[in-house]
């Protein structure tokens, strides 16, 4: 009689809590690739080629370590299509006795799980996943008595609780944030370390011919996969980064550049997120790089932040708010997504750039995803349910829990301000500001009406407009509505006039 223990894409990690203190002899590790995963997005080809492949390479790691794995292959006949029709085989095959898992990393999951003890009528034990900072418990305790949850406060405790970047009770440098210090703009002539490119091997190159034949039609191109699809070669692209890029990580942090998809940015998410790099490790390389006098306190603070910061809060905002947090639309937004979100192809440079980097490399950077896709989105009113479907769909680093609070929640405001206290709304002067995007535009970024007037100028105003019952009273909005106050009607209404153009052009 066997203990079962499903691992899933998301759970990696050779130290993942359902194999702790396991005696490898009675156990028989299930894994498999399933429709039901494979098709609940039109995933990007390259993100569906670096799980598999990575899922792949994982079991053969695990065997070598004397553990026996099951691995259920997409094209396997028998395949049922589904973990649980996947569970009931293994039962069949292994003569198993109880099932042990590491809990799901989503609502549709875990549901799933919480139905597998009277499905199968084996004892099923569910286990924490310990690979997160802050526990459920923590959380939910820490937004008790809160009337607002904000990130900052969070976070502090995050560094409190890890003792990173701390001396004792106070943050390293005096103060706990050098946000301010994270907005320079980009220039040129500054070398970027481009990510490391690991050529597929026999396994991965299996999943590319599997995935291009099956996947045909979903986004992207498989000819220039090169992601590290084992732990060994995601720690060269860490170490890669600690030496060359975390330096300049700070200072450029929310910069953009035509032509330049990675910057000074680590590349690391879709690792992190599968459980191949362990986060609070990375943290505490990143702290040693910073204490060795290698880099400066606004890239290693900078990096935690996000890490024990952001990471660790839409977490916990993902569990917090429920299952039905998918269905928040605060603005009451119903334009479907614009075709050029798939293609790339709009006139609009700044979006060509973001989503044709995202169509070769399902990868953008923060600000892109932030203040690009998700800021036009935005603006334009898109139904934040479709929004949030395409971002799950062509990161390489997409799971629900960790997108759909920064999609739904950070970019479209559509839970009304759970997670941050006010839009991530900018018109075409934010994005000249932060990138060298405007002067290869067709569109000039200085007009707000005319045909050739920045299309994110009217669409602003008529965000700011259209919302100004539900945003008015919020504080942090005090200045726009001030501005839109002292406009002449004349304006307000020609840029109202254009702005409704452009949406209806739009469809
Ligand atoms: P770096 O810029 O090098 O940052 C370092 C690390 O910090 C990242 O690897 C990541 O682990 C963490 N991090 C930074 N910001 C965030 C954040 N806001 N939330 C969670 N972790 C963060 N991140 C995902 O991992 N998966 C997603 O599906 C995802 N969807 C997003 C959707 C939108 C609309 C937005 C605005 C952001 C999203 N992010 C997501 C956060 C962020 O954009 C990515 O984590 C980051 O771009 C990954 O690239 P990187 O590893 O080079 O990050
Ligand atoms: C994203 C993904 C894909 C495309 N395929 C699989 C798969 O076939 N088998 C699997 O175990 N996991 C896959 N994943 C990752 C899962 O969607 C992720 O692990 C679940 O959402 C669990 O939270
Ligand atoms: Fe984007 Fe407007 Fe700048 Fe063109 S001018 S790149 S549309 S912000």
């Amino acid at each position: 009689m066997a203990l079962l223990i499903p691992i899933f894409g998301d759970q990696l990690s050779h130290g993942l809590s359902s194999l702790a203190g396991q005696d490898k002899k009675a156990c028989v590790i299930l894994m498999a690739e399933v429709d039901e995963e494979t098709e609940y997005v039109p995933h990007h080809k390259s993100k569906m080629v670096y799980i598999l492949s990575a899922m792949r390479h994982h079991a053969n790691d695990l065997r070598s370590a004397g553990w026996t794995v099951d691995y259920v292959k997409l094209t396997d006949a028998e395949n049922s299509g589904s973990f649980t029709g996947e569970i009931a085989r293994a039962i069949e095959r292994h003569k198993v006795s109880a099932l042990c898992v590491t809990e799901a990393g989503e609502w549709r999951v875990k549901a799933m799980l919480d139905s597998w003890p009277d499905r199968f009528d084996i004892p099923v034990e569910i286990r924490p996943d310990d690979r997160f900072l802050c526990t459920h418990a923590e959380f939910e305790s820490w937004t008790k008595d809160r009337k607002q949850l904000r990130m900052e406060f969070f976070y502090r405790d995050m560094r409190r609780k890890s003792g990173l970047m701390m001396n004792g009770d106070t943050p390293e440098g005096g103060q706990w944030n050098f946000d301010a210090e994270n907005r320079k703009p980009a220039k040129r002539d500054l070398a970027m370390p481009a990510p490391l490119h690991f050529a597929p091997n026999a396994v991965t190159q299996d999943v590319i011919q599997m995935v291009e034949r099956r996947f045909a039609g979903n986004m992207g191109e498989t000819t220039k996969f090169g992601f590290a699809v084992t732990r060994e070669d995601a720690l060269r692209q860490q170490k890669h980064f600690l030496d060359h890029a975390l330096p300049n990580f700070g200072d450029y942090q929310d910069a953009m550049l035509t032509g330049e998809p990675f910057l000074w940015h680590s590349i690391l998410s879709p690792y992190i997120n599968s459980g191949l790099l362990d986060p609070l490790e990375l943290c505490r390389a990143v702290e040693v790089q910073y204490r060795a006098g290698k880099v400066p306190i606004n890239a290693a603070e900078g990096f935690i932040r996000q890490v024990i910061g952001w990471r660790e809060y839409v977490r916990g905002i993902y569990w917090h708010a429920g299952p039905e947090y998918v269905e928040s639309n605060a603005f009451a937004a119903t334009r479907p997504l614009p075709e050029f979100y798939w293609t790339g192809k709009t006139d609009m440079h700044c979006l060509s750039q973001a989503i044709g980097q995202t169509i070769e490399h399902s990868y953008a950077h923060h600000i892109q995803r932030l203040m690009i896709t998700g800021n036009f989105a935005l603006l334009a009113g898109l139904n934040p349910k479709e929004v949030h479907k395409w971002y799950l769909a062509v990161y390489a680093d997409a799971y629900e829990w960790v997108e759909l609070p920064n999609s739904l929640g950070m970019s479209q405001f559509a839970d009304g301000g759970m997670l941050a206290s006010k839009p991530y709304a900018a018109s075409g002067a934010y994005i000249n500001r932060m990138s060298d995007y405007c002067t290869h535009c067709s569109y000039d970024v200085k007009q707000r009406t005319g045909p050739k007037a920045c299309p994110f100028n009217a669409l602003y105003w008529e965000f700011i407009a259209r919302n100004e019952r539900k945003l008015r009273k919020n504080p942090r909005m005090a200045m726009p509505y001030k501005n839109w106050e002292r406009m002449a009607d004349a304006d307000k209404v020609a840029l109202r006039a254009h702005a409704q153009q452009f949406l209806e052009k739009l469809g």
